[in-house]
């Protein structure tokens, strides 16, 4: 059934790729899509046959969208009457696009993928501009560009992928009129809007505001992909790279988040996800506490009311930092009871859980190196220094894998200015993660100067065949790590040996230079790492001297050492620690005070 009003068209019809839509088989297939090139497609289509199926509503229009997309929708119906606002598949853009349509929204997450850990992958496959996600991106501006009404109508991108048009300026390939940077909630958004209505000329890029307080922020009523619902925004670390981090600090109230689950679940949503930069600032953005001393209660209320919905049966954690596990290893302890139970993803090898199910947060790890790590990150790791971040990382990681969180952490490699002592002393922190039996998806990207970043000007390297050998071996030992779990039958290793070496002699020593080739005997395991070592092929990650738990408390500074809950162990007595706080905690932070962090100068 579509519309009544559907044969005149919509006038404001708002889509997404479909690779960016589809939420069925986990975040992985989403993230595989923007890294694997479009010839390796068949992979996908056979492991997830089912992968393009989508849920309708009864008019036709999408039933699940993009959590970007349904609040500009929720957005525009501030302003717009129902009936003039639709979300459809790609699939369906003809049915809603006639006469009367004047604009065409598109939001995207990446689709040109020439974003980090997304670019590096399809180049070592000989493409780097068509991953799968940017061959559907295309596809639906293609559409969207031949329709018969086009010229009756103007294309309008957002999203945090639509600088990626702008940046490779692919306006007129794609067909887009304008692209808007920002949040949807703005007045210019709504101006803009108005503007296409009338049919009026728009201007190539619009920059519009971020609401600066919580209650600037809408919650759509309706499903989204992945059941995602906003937890905060910012971070407050101020990783120099970063783009999020450029938001204001804002944890968002707990009703609100509350609604948009139940609102999910309503619509036959199973999964929900909370997006944040770091989960573990939710409830300690602007208290008397500093942010990077997790509010234990304030948390545990929220994940619990979460999994104990009614309906939500999975439930998966987005990005996290790692420092609040050294600083409060009780309480991820106490969120391992509340999430394992509804988590979907399973690591046999590795979880302890009856089940074998496992966490996955997305955490920052970028470098091992210690000079690097100022540069580029200085007060990641706050409350602790820079100098102790390998030691931060291994204690982190140590508490998170006992409590079967597997974390997938990225890396940057080729940050600007990076030798090779940087890259041999990343590779040391992850031999020495190795050596003692610790466990992350280790997912290196190379570096790309995202725009409005604090390191927008800064250069990186575009092409594979420009990495060194240290850098491809970083690349290749991350690999060959995250495929352990994966290794456990008699025949996985001898596979990948065999793939990797097949696949080297066939394409890949020519497009990736000569600094691929041991990388890719190490990754392939063709001979014991101890032996290419000797041969000078390889770096062997020295062993690191890693400070203890209680070495690192020490180190937190005098007037920080109070926010310490002595539950959590390893504590001195001359560091004084508050007593277990309550449940006078929860609540406590502020409804729309001003956003701004207080990570500088920790
Ligand atoms: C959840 C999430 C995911 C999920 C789900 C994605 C999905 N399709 O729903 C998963 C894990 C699958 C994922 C994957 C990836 N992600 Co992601 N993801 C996020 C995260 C945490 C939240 C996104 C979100 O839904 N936010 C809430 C909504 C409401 O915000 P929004 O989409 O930005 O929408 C607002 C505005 O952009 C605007 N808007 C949106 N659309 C439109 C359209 C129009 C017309 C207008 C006017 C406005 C507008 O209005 C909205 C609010 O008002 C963000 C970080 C963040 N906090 O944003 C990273 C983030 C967007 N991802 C990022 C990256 C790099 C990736 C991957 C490339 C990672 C990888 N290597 O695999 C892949 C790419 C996936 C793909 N399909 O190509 C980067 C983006 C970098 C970039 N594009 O330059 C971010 C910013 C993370 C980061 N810290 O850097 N991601
Ligand atoms: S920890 Fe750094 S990279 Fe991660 S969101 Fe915060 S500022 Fe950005």
């Amino acid at each position: 059934m579509t519309r009544p009003d559907a044969e005149g068209g919509v006038p404001i019809v708002l889509t997404a790729p479909l690779t960016e839509i589809i939420d069925h088989a986990g975040y992985f297939i989403q993230m595989s899509m923007a890294s694997l090139p479009i010839w390796l497609e068949g992979i996908i289509n056979k492991k997830y046959p089912k992968w393009r199926d989508v849920e309708y509503n009864d008019d036709g229009s999408a039933r699940s969208m993009p959590a970007g997309i349904r609040v500009l929708e929720t957005s525009l119906l501030r302003h717009f009457p129902a009936g003039d606002v639709v979300c459809c598949y790609p699939a369906d853009l003809d049915k809603f696009i006639g006469p009367a349509t004047r604009v065409v929204a598109v939001s995207t997450h990446n689709p040109l993928g020439v974003t980090f850990a997304a670019g590096v992958y399809t180049s070592i496959f000989g493409s780097s501009r068509m991953p799968i996600n940017s061959h559907y991106s295309r596809e639906l501006f293609a559409a969207i560009k031949s329709n018969p009404h086009r010229d009756r109508f103007k294309v309008i991108v957002g999203g945090s992928g639509g600088w990626q048009i702008e940046q490779t300026n692919s306006y007129e390939e794609l067909g887009v009129d304008c692209i808007v940077e920002g949040r949807s909630e703005s007045v210019e958004t709504l101006e803009l809007f108005d503007k296409a209505l009338r049919g009026e000329t728009l201007p190539r890029r619009v920059d519009v505001q971020h609401p600066k307080e919580r209650d600037g922020i809408l919650f759509p009523d309706k499903r989204t992909t992945f059941g995602v619902v906003e937890m905060t925004t910012g971070c407050g670390r101020r990783c120099q790279f970063c783009l999020p981090d450029l938001n204001p600090q804002i944890d968002l109230p707990k009703d609100k988040i509350m609604d948009a689950v139940r609102a999910n679940v309503r619509e036959g949503n199973k999964q929900i996800s909370l997006a944040t930069e770091d989960m573990f600032i939710w409830g300690q953005v602007h208290t008397s506490t500093p942010f990077y001393f997790p509010n234990r209660e304030a948390l545990l209320d929220l994940y619990s009311s979460i999994v104990e919905t009614p309906g939500v049966e999975q439930h998966v954690l987005s990005h996290a930092t790692i420092a609040p596990a050294v600083v409060d290893p009780v309480l991820i302890a106490k969120l391992s009871d509340l999430l394992l139970d509804k988590s979907p993803i399973h690591l046999k090898a590795l979880s302890t859980h009856p089940k074998h199910k496992a966490l996955v947060p997305l955490i920052g790890l970028e470098t091992g190196s210690v000079r690097m790590a100022k540069q580029i990150m200085p007060s990641k790791g706050v409350p602790f220094q820079i100098e102790d971040w390998p030691s931060v990382l291994v204690n982190g990681l140590q508490t998170l894998n006992e409590n079967n969180w597997f974390p997938a952490m990225t890396l940057i490699v080729g940050n600007p200015g990076e030798t090779d002592e940087d890259c041999r002393e990343t590779l040391d922190l992850i031999y020495e993660v190795e050596r003692r039996g610790l466990f992350a998806f280790f997912i290196p990207s190379v570096f790309t100067p995202l725009h409005d970043t604090r390191m927008e000007q800064q250069k990186g390297v575009t092409e594979t065949k420009n990495l060194t050998p240290l850098q491809w071996q970083l690349i290749m030992k991350c690999w060959k790590m995250n495929l352990r779990p994966g290794n456990a039958s008699w025949w996985g290793p001898a596979a990948c040996r065999a793939g990797a070496l097949g696949l080297w002699a066939w394409k890949l020593r020519k497009l990736n230079g000569p600094g691929f080739t041991w990388p890719l005997f190490l990754f392939a395991s063709a001979m014991p790492e101890r032996i290419m070592a000797r041969m000078g092929k390889i770096h062997l990650g020295r062993p690191l001297k890693i400070k203890t738990r209680k070495e690192l408390l020490e180190t937190i500074k005098p007037h920080h050492r109070e926010f310490l809950r002595a539950d959590t162990g390893d504590i001195d007595e001359d560091i004084q620690p508050r007593r277990p706080s309550g449940p006078k905690f929860i609540g406590l932070v502020p409804h729309g005070s001003p956003a701004v962090s207080t990570a500088a100068g920790v």
